[in-house]
């Protein structure tokens, strides 16, 4: 009997789901209940007779469709006429190490009051002060709104997309989102691309050999839990992998072992694991690593004092030391003379390092005791301290650093990526989802900008063109640095990137403000809708035909049902098409194979799940019958698989009941490190892991934005640790003193959630700062500060914390930008307001690099929470 055949009897066919309103015991106040629900909800839930307001709900999964990594929680909402009365998480079965509940977290808990917000925009809105002629500009931002209909919208926007290709060519437009499909029929658009999530892991171990996702770096959460020792460098899964995730690191901690935290910040995880600290400055991770490879060298004696895996390092590597340097090299550019010094006359020691990322050169001796090759160890990181300029070498140095020690490719060891949906539970996922069947429509033109001169590319008419990367796809890298022109007239904007997830917000408000026409899809009024021309109310995904996502941990797989009819007037954004189309000579089917249900069949009827047998092998994972298609009401064939359509649909959810030792077992790079001539790296030239990298460093410094070398060594980065100096060997700071990070909070999914008041509420989002600059500066919880970086300056309250290092800030990630005249700043924390205005190396979006000056702020600002919700216009009467 398989693994899966076990899972699925337990998960779902035998004691799989509560049957529906089982659990819905307790009754809610209805006022209560439907607190922050749109006037027309409140209007369809009447009392029963019984005075419940809860009889005749449902209990059904609905979407949490969030991109924490983790949005593949079980969400369940209890529904009448549309409304969800109360949200709860996955109780589908006894929660179990081995067989864990989907617990999802605050966010997913609040998507109804997401949804049936106050502030959901409910009709097309255009802006006053715009028209055809003359588009006003530098009104956007400022402007009223007037209402008008569909036809009208659409109409207004089929023509000014018409009139720009046909003036200025179809690369004026600047688009993502649903749109591109037709206007790749129209001959294409321009797009942009940013290193987003992984940062400089991206594009750096496309060729040094590692890999560039990283999820698979880490092994599986049964494997992880026989470490005996985690060192973590910046990873915070209590806030950004929380819900089930976060429960996998307690696991390892309650098999007993013990965890060290290299983090400008004691985070709430390290709290949570009893983590000692070791605190560093933001992006100084290679210095410090740089200092432990000086102690292991010098100190290695592999009869007496064994602390180098020599065994992994000679087969596994190349570049570590003069002999194993690749031909063509020169050999004095290894990484061993690098950190004695023999060339430069700079050893790395742990003096040295201390210098630059201020860890003791005490708590770097002992970190590097620590790593000792043959302990159990798992070397952990996240993205984020990739997430900054100038890290092109950073995933080099943690491969460096786990091929010096040997934590790769054995059990309860690892050296990986260890954040998003996979914290604590690296692998391939387990189960994806189908196709659509939508038509591919090819872009034609191939113009992509990097967003960290997107802006400044707009403004000046010229980029640097380096292939086509849409989205998270590096395939189509063409490093070449072609500077091309670019003449953008058009902003389509789906979601709220432009204006909160990409650097420079400013600039980005100048770049809305100089064009023809702007459009936003929105179903609340983030910045892109406040600063566009054309506004269209779309549907959240619980107004569509339901939702199915692989995307999650690696081990589940959710489905959601259809929640309500469209709120208002809102259209999902296929609806937009499926209404411009014609407007433009299209037919629907030129770009959907169906309807969205018809295309949510195709994928639940087209996802799979690795077999048992070998843990490899997808196979189907949805049993569907003829009368389930007839049901249904779509066209489809019969199929075997491993559950029935009925049971997912109403349970919601499947997940992999997994046993020590099974299938998917996950141990990275375990053959690799067994063979790894049989096994080579697909990430490299040479196969190993390489420590000197010749194609990556000649692949990156061709991108034309800085030189990236090929040995991994230690590199000052643009708005780092030293630009907080004016003379930095003098240790004399300058303008612009604090190094400024981003973290993931509570409170938001990117910016997704920002609007939510219970969210608001809960978690404030202040600008954090350490206790001893907060005394310096005169500053106590609870006060205002202006922070001010070459780029914008935002206005926020403040939480002083001796739980973070001197010299840095914390402004959280998430917030909506909000400038507020007194101010002369953003009030909305919206982290991206204190970014940009550089680019470097792989074209890495800084994110997590900003420098600024701190100043407290007297004015008169409000917490969030006591903001009205902002409408663009008021209720006409009805
Ligand atoms: N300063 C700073 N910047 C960052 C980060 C950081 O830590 N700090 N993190 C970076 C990272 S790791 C990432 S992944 C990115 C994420 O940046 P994004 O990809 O921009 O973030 P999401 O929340 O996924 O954005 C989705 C947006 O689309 C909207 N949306 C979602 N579904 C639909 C839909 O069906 N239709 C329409 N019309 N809209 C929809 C949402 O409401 C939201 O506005 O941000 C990056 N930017
Ligand atoms: N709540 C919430 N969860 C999310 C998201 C969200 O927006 N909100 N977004 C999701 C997405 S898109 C992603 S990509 C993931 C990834 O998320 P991660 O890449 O894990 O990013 P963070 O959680 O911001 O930061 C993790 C830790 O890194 C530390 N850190 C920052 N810079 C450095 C550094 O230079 N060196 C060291 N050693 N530590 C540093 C921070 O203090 C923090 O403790 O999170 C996902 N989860
Ligand atoms: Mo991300």
């Amino acid at each position: 009997m398989g693994y899966l055949e076990q899972a699925t009897q337990t998960t779902v066919s035998r004691r799989g789901f509560v049957k529906a309103g089982a659990a819905a015991a307790a009754a809610t106040a209805l006022t209560g209940a439907l607190a922050g629900c749109s006037p027309q909800s409140e209007n369809a839930v009447e009392l029963s007779e019984t005075g419940n307001p809860e009889e005749g709900a449902t209990w059904i999964p609905v979407a949490c469709w969030l991109g924490c990594g983790t949005a593949a929680c079980r969400n369940m909402g209890l529904v009448k006429d549309g409304i969800v009365l109360r949200q709860k998480s996955d109780d589908s079965h006894e929660d179990s190490a081995e067989h864990p509940q989907r617990r999802g977290c605050l966010r997913g808990r609040s998507q109804r009051k997401h949804v049936f917000s106050a502030d959901r925009l409910k009709y097309p809105m255009k802006r006053k002060g715009w028209s055809p002629d003359a588009p006003n500009g530098e009104m956007r931002g400022k402007d009223e709104w007037e209402r008008i209909s569909w036809d009208e919208a659409l109409q207004i926007i089929h023509d000014e997309l018409q009139k720009a290709i046909d003036t200025y060519g179809p690369a004026s437009i600047l688009a993502h989102g649903e749109i591109t499909g037709l206007l790749n029929k129209l001959g294409g658009y321009t797009t942009y691309w940013s290193t987003h999530s992984f940062g400089s892991y991206s594009l750096s171990t496309r060729f040094n050999g590692y890999h560039h996702h990283g999820k698979v770096t880490a092994s599986d959460r049964l494997s992880m839990a026989k470490s005996e020792t985690v060192v973590m460098f910046g990873v915070n899964p209590a806030w950004s992998g929380c819900g089930t995730q976060s429960w996998y690191w307690q696991q390892v901690k309650e098999a007993g072992a013990k965890f060290i935290a290299v983090d400008p910040r004691y985070n709430d995880s390290y709290a949570m694991l009893n983590a000692e600290w070791i605190p560093i400055y933001p992006g100084q991770d290679d210095a410090l690593i740089l200092g432990l490879a000086y102690v292991l060298i010098t100190e290695d004696d592999p009869a007496s004092n064994p602390l180098i895996d020599w065994d992994f390092l000679s087969r596994c590597t190349i570049g570590f030391d003069a002999d194993s340097m690749p031909e063509g090299a020169d050999p004095k550019e290894n990484f061993r003379d690098y950190v004695l010094g023999t060339y430069d006359g700079t050893p790395k020691t742990p003096e040295w390092a201390s210098k630059l990322c201020g860890a003791s050169p005490e708590q770097i001796r002992d970190l590097a005791y620590e790593l000792k090759p043959e302990k159990k160890v798992s070397i952990v990181t996240s993205w984020a301290p990739a997430r900054r300029h100038d890290t092109d070498h950073l995933s080099q140095m943690f491969m460096t650093l786990g091929s010096m020690t040997g934590h790769f490719g054995k059990e309860g060891h690892m050296c990986g990526i260890c954040c998003d949906a996979m914290t604590a539970d690296g692998g391939p996922r387990l189960f994806s989802t189908g196709s659509s069947g939508n038509p591919d429509i090819e872009n034609a033109l191939d113009e992509c900008i990097n967003t960290g001169e997107l802006w400044e590319s707009v403004l000046k008419g010229e980029y640097t063109f380096n292939g086509r990367m849409p989205g998270y796809g590096f395939d189509n890298l063409n490093p070449i640095a072609e500077k091309r022109s670019c003449d953008i007239h058009v902003l389509y904007a789906t979601g709220i990137g432009w204006l909160g997830s990409n650097e420079d917000i400013s600039k980005g408000i100048e770049v809305f403000r100089k064009m023809d026409f702007v459009v936003a899809h929105a179903w609340a009024p983030n910045p892109p809708a406040i600063y566009a021309d054309i506004v269209l109310p779309v549907t959240t995904p619980w107004e569509r035909a339901g939702r199915i996502s692989a995307d999650g941990g690696r081990d589940t797989i959710t489905l959601a049902q259809p929640v309500c009819d469209p709120l208002y007037e809102a259209r999902s954004d296929q609806d937009v098409v499926r209404g411009l189309a014609p407007l433009f000579g299209f037919k629907e089917e030129d770009f959907y194979c169906g309807s969205e249900k018809q295309q949510l069949f195709n994928q639940i009827a087209g996802s799979t799940v690795f077999d048992p047998a070998d843990g490899e092998t997808p196979i189907p994972l949805v049993t569907i019958t003829q009368d389930d298609i007839d049901e249904w009401g779509v066209e489809g064939e019969p199929q075997e698989g491993q559950v029935a359509l009925k049971e997912f649909w109403e349970t919601g959810v499947v997940t992999v009941h997994r046993t020590d030792g099974d299938t998917y077992t996950h141990i990275p790079f375990k053959a690799f490190r067994e063979d790894p001539e049989a096994n080579p790296s697909e990430n490299s030239e040479s196969g190993k892991f390489e420590i000197y990298s010749q194609k990556m460093g000649e692949t990156l410094s061709a991108m034309g934005y800085g030189e990236v070398s090929p040995l991994t060594v230690y590199k000052e980065k643009a708005m780092g640790y030293e630009a907080t100096f004016s003379d930095f060997a003098a240790g004399v700071k300058g303008e612009y003193p604090f190094q400024v990070f981003c973290l993931k909070t509570l409170r938001d999914v990117a910016s997704t959630m920002d609007n939510v008041p219970q969210l608001r509420e809960t978690i404030e989002n202040p600008v954090i700062m350490a206790a001893a600059d907060a005394k310096d500066l005169g500053i106590q919880t609870g006060d205002a500060v202006k922070v001010t970086s070459p780029t914008g300056a935002i206005v926020r309250k403040v939480s002083v914390t001796a739980r973070q290092m001197p010299g840095t800030l914390v402004v959280p990630w998430g917030g909506w930008y909000e400038y507020d005249e007194a101010a002369q700043a953003d009030v909305g924390g919206a982290s991206n307001t204190l970014t940009g205005g550089v680019v470097t190396g792989q074209g890495t979006s800084g994110y997590n690099s900003a420098i600024a000056k701190v100043e407290k702020y007297t004015g008169d600002i409000l917490n969030d929470v006591e903001k009205a919700p902002v409408v663009f216009f008021e209720e006409d009467g009805e």
